[in-house]
This record gives structure tokens, sequence and C-alpha cells, in this order.
């Protein structure tokens, strides 16, 4: 496990490695054996990000992942959803702009779960830090196949802005790869999120021990 590498007394955030998921991008099984493999190969969190399910199916999807992140200690966040954050006593929950805002999600899941921000500009980046979220996803920074959905690329030099201006530790989302890693590092990025790059391939569980000796090499310190 990595040690304290945010700025306390917050809750730290002990990951570089966030796979969020999208079970429409797997093929040939479930999403749980998928995650299963991850896990197994070292990928240090997920946020599950499955926004079409109704809740009882939500909720027992949730409960398999956690089975699985249970094994190793992985953090499971969820998408949205405080109030399953709380009931399956998961490790957070990552908020969207039509989401509780951060101040009402706190009172829910107290300090001792994580929150995560979905921001798409430098101001946004900043204002999750201030509202007292424990961490940003930024993005997408690069184009992705999921580009119409998610806006435009932001590219390196608002990555680095909303780094600077962001008082809480910023993750880079959209189009992340491998040899990308380094340079969104460089940027300024506390670590990175993805979702095609790693569930999106047949070699599931490779490719996560790729990414994670690719965050390794990034952050040697950890
Ligand atoms: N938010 C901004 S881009 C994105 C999300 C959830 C999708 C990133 O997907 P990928 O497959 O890692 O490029």
């Amino acid at each position: 496990p990595l040690r304290c590498v945010a700025a306390c007394p917050m809750l730290p955030v002990n990951f570089r490695l966030l796979l969020v998921t999208d079970r429409s991008l797997v093929h040939g099984r479930s999403l749980e054996s998928a995650l299963r493999e991850s896990v197994a190969s070292g990928v240090q969190a997920i946020q599950l990000r499955e926004r079409d399910l109704p809740t009882r199916e939500l909720l027992s999807l949730t409960q398999q992942i956690r089975a699985v992140t249970q094994e190793r200690a992985v953090p499971l966040l969820i998408n949205d959803r405080v109030d399953l954050a709380v009931a399956l006593d998961l490790g957070g929950v990552h908020l969207r702009a039509s989401s509780l805002p951060v101040s009402a999600a706190r009172r829910v899941v107290g300090r001792h779960r994580l929150i995560g921000v979905s921001a798409h500009s430098v101001a946004e980046a900043r204002q999750a830090g201030d509202d007292g979220a424990d961490y940003v996803i930024l993005g997408p920074i690069f184009e992705t196949p999921s580009k119409r959905e998610f806006g435009d690329p932001l590219g390196f030099a608002v990555l680095a802005d909303a780094c600077r201006h962001s008082s809480v530790p910023v993750f880079a989302i959209g189009g992340i790869t491998r040899e990308r890693i380094e340079s969104v590092r460089d940027a300024g990025a506390f670590g990175v999120a993805m979702i095609g790059g790693i569930l999106g391939r047949a070699d599931v569980g490779n490719v996560t021990a790729d990414m994670q000796s690719a965050v390794r090499t990034a952050w040697p310190s950890d």
C-alpha cells in the first residue's frame, strides 16, 4: 500500500491509478470478472460508474464488486450515489455536477469516506477543493473515443493550471495511455484515471500490470 501522499488531516488519497468502470466496454464476460483480474494485477482504486442501472440492480452489482475489492483492500467509490456509498460501506463517492454538492454529501458520508468531484475546467477544479472535496478528476485531457459525451479535450495547459490552482489532488482522465502518464505527471497531476485504456482491452490483467508499472515509474517515491 502507498503511504500517505496527500495533505492531512483529510483522509489521504493513497492511489495514483484509478479505474473508472463502463461495463458496456467489457466484452465476452462480466464486469465483475474483468475487475477481479484488474484488482489481482494491481489496480489501486475503482470508481463504479454504471449510471444506467436501476437502484436494485446497481446495489447488487456493487455488492459483487465490493467483494472483489475487499479481498485486496482496494478503495471502491461509487459515482453519484451517496446513499449506496453509505449503505454498502464503500470507500467513497464520486460527485458530478448534478450530484449533491460536496458539503451536503460530506454530512452523509462523513470524514472517513473519500469525496471525489468531476471537473472540466480550472475554475471547477479549484472550486471542488474549496468546497472540501478530497480529490478532483479533470478531463477529458486528450481525445477519447467517448469524446462527444465528455466534450472537447482540455489539453496540458488547462491540466497544469488546474493542478496549480486546486488545493486537492487532481487526477487526469480522458485518453490516458501508458505513454502519456509521465507527461501528465509533469503537468502536475497527482494521478491518472481511465476507462478504455484498461476495460476496453481483452487482456485487462496485463494492461493493468503495465499501467501499474508505468505509474510506479512516474511516482517512484510512493
Ligand atoms: N470524464 C472525462 S473523460 C471520461 C470521463 C469519465 C472518459 C474517459 O475515458 P477513457 O476511456 O479513459 O478515455
